[in-house]
């Protein structure tokens, strides 16, 4: 297969595609997408032809392929230097990546408590776990807004790939009505809005498959 395949799963409850697809749109390089809708009797079978985990995202580029959403976007980050995707300060680069580290590798109480389901609208008891983790993701974006807003709408002034990484944790709030504080939900805005997050939104809120 020549040129970038993206293999997703649905749009409405697949944080781990949504990022990299985001990251592919900041590119603007043109590429495919295969959806396949998750939690079906074929999905193993439709994944694994694909992927070496049975999971997505995965990126294909002709022959090489990778099967993780955070090594997708540093893969994309290198093969697409203009479109800057990670803050080009060695220092400021290095804070976005722990950011997106932390949201690649944490918030695991959030993820099971609130998953994304974005055409959902539903209150939800929040409880400690969660709480801190909501805690614990208003600091990074306070933190973030408070040193790079002046450079713009995003966490590092530029949009970029920790945009990316915690652009799911937006829909949740949506989803499930979580309160926060202006600035987070000024970010929260920001996210939701973006041209391409809109375009996702709607193509998940046109999708027929429901799961749980
Ligand atoms: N660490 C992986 C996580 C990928 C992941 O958990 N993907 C889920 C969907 S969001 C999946 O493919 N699940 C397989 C299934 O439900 O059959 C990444 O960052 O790409």
């Amino acid at each position: 297969m020549s040129g970038l395949t993206l293999v997703i799963g649905n749009m409405n409850y697949s944080s781990w595609s949504l990022r990299p697809w985001l990251v592919l749109k900041a590119t603007g390089a043109p590429f495919t997408v295969i959806r396949i809708p998750l939690d079906r009797p074929e999905t193993k079978a439709r994944i694994g032809a694909h992927s070496p985990t049975g999971k997505v995202p995965v990126l294909k580029d002709g022959a090489l392929t990778i099967w993780d959403s955070l090594a997708i976007c540093e893969y994309l980050a290198e093969k697409f230097p203009a479109a800057r995707l990670w803050p080009e300060t060695a220092a400021v680069r290095a804070m976005a990546r722990a950011v997106t580290a932390e949201m690649h590798s944490g918030f695991a109480a959030l993820r099971q408590a609130l998953p994304m389901d974005i055409r959902r609208r539903e209150r939800r008891e929040i409880d400690g776990a969660v709480a801190a983790d909501i805690t614990r993701i208003r600091e990074i974006w306070n933190a973030c807004r408070a040193v790079h807003g002046q450079n713009g709408p995003w966490l590092f002034g530029r949009y970029s790939i920790a945009d990316a990484f915690y652009a799911p944790v937006a829909t949740r709030f949506r989803t499930y009505g979580v309160g926060l504080d202006p600035v987070s939900d000024a970010y929260v805005e920001a996210s939701l809005t973006r041209e391409a997050m809109r375009e996702w939104i709607a193509a998940a809120e046109a999708e027929p498959e429901t799961i749980g």
